[in-house]
């Protein structure tokens, strides 16, 4: 059935959409399964707001009032833009704020497994100020930690961070024991995103010695440090417990905690179950899993981008944006767009000029295979170094031990502040040195003839 007479008005100028500001945009990449382009994208609108395969006898007046309206489509380039009423998103009965379940439910939802759609993606949404308003957005930003650390509350710059490897398998006595050595020379640790309250690593007993090894490591450096905790969780209750325990636990250095949640496996209401249960703690998003949707390789669900949007809108203080090609993981240099747009307070994006009227920014979270080698050319990329970067390997593996690992990554990003030549700077500074050595094969592709240069066989 063609439903592209009610759910597509390709008149509507995008322009008018947004001066309105009773909308919100979604654009997608779209192939159908066959057959005419338009009614394809009008199915599509009608499964994501009002309608359903057939005319159904209970529609009224109000109800095609708020269809979803195609206004765009591009079938040489496989791309549809869709309005969305805001009348269509879900609000809260306790105090009227929006929820992003309801936007993924409608946006991204039935439309991902329709019968007559080869693939959908979403690549970039828009929200017009008055869901800015509704949605929680961050209530901490790495301000709040620059803050504790002792840095300018404005352009604070890097903070040196680690994640506690090997990712499981660590008992609480040797994990406290990593979590000191990186700290003698790092700002920040996280919890791995899989490590919680294993049985051979209850967080009442693991918790309460980091806290030990943090107070040891701020006596013997004089400087504050800074720990992510995992309070991920399926049961909102157990998310609470544990980071009630963890505050209590940190005690006077309560302040020195985020908390960490798996937001992607774990769903948005985890999300804003930290988020509004922990108002004053830094909510560090972990997205592990985001690639089933966001890879370059999968035709359908959100980019990468879209996910980082979505984060600032429900309140993550920080999510991680990958590495734009520099690390382990998927990506590309022009991945900057994902730190740009959560950090910005206005930014264009791939489809969208996004304005945040205000809204806390997010931290980009650089992790996943990085090292002080190939941190310079990623600040270089990127273009400043107001990011928290937790390297595991990076740190972990240094041939010297993870406090050596960390003070080779802060001495990589004072590297790059100075402008310098890094395999040059590396002769003044032993541990970012012995980076090279500790990462042999990085340094042969990033820096060619380093071993004379520095003198090493
Ligand atoms: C990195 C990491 C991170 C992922 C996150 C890991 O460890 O702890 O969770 O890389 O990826 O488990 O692999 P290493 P992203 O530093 O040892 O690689 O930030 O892209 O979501
Ligand atoms: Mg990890």
């Amino acid at each position: 059935m063609d439903q592209s007479a009610r759910y597509a008005d390709l008149s509507l100028k995008e322009e008018d959409l947004i001066s309105a500001g009773r909308h919100i945009l979604c654009a997608y990449t779209m192939k159908p399964k066959a057959g005419d382009y338009l009614a394809a994208a009008a199915h599509f609108a009608a499964e994501s707001s009002t309608g359903t395969n057939v005319e159904v006898s209970t529609t009224d007046d109000f109800t095609r009032g708020v269809d979803a309206l195609v206004y765009h489509i591009d079938e040489a380039t496989e791309e549809m833009r869709i309005a969305y009423p805001l009348e269509l998103f879900d609000r809260n009965m306790i105090d009227g704020r929006m929820m992003m379940v309801s936007f993924l439910t409608l946006t991204i939802g039935n439309n991902q497994g329709m019968g007559d759609i080869e693939y959908a993606k979403m690549y970039d949404f828009y929200v017009p100020r008055r869901a800015i308003e509704l949605f929680d957005g961050p209530s901490v930003d790495i301000s709040t930690l620059w803050r504790i650390l002792g840095r300018p509350v404005v352009d604070g710059g890097y903070i040196a961070g680690t994640i506690i490897k090997p990712k499981l398998g660590l008992r609480p006595e040797p994990f406290a024991k990593a979590a000191y050595e990186f700290w003698l020379g790092g700002d920040f640790i996280k919890n791995d995103e899989p490590q919680g309250n294993q049985v051979f690593a209850p967080i009442r007993t693991t918790i309460p010695l980091v806290y030990d090894a943090m107070k040891r490591a701020m006596d013997e450096t004089g400087e504050a440090k800074l720990f992510s905790a995992n309070i991920t969780a399926d049961d909102h209750s157990e998310m609470i417990a544990r980071g009630e325990f963890i505050l209590q636990a940190f005690g006077p250095d309560a302040d020195k905690v985020a908390f960490l949640v798996d937001g992607y496996v774990g769903g948005p209401g985890m999300i804003t179950t930290a988020r509004r249960w922990f108002p004053r703690q830094y909510l560090h998003y972990h997205r592990a899993g985001h690639g089933a949707v966001t890879s370059p390789s999968s035709k359908r669900g959100y980019t990468a981008y879209v996910l980082a949007k979505m984060a600032r809108l429900q309140g993550a203080s920080g999510i991680h944006v990958g590495t734009m090609g520099y690390g382990k993981m998927e990506g590309e240099r022009d991945d900057r767009a994902i730190a740009y747009i959560i950090e910005r307070e206005e930014y264009q994006g791939p489809a969208y000029f996004q304005k945040w009227y205000g809204m806390r920014p997010t931290t980009p979270i650089i992790s996943g295979g990085m090292n002080a080698l190939r941190l310079p050319g990623f600040f270089e990329n990127l273009g400043h170094a107001n990011i928290i970067n937790t390297a595991g390997g990076g740190s972990y593996g240094h041939l010297d031990g993870a406090a050596a690992g960390a003070r080779s990554l802060r001495q990589a990003y004072e590297c790059w502040a100075a402008g310098a030549d890094p395999v040059e700077w590396a002769k003044g500074h032993r541990e970012f040195a012995r980076a090279f050595e500790s990462f042999p094969h990085d340094a042969d592709v990033i820096y060619p003839g380093w071993r004379e240069k520095l003198g090493v066989q």
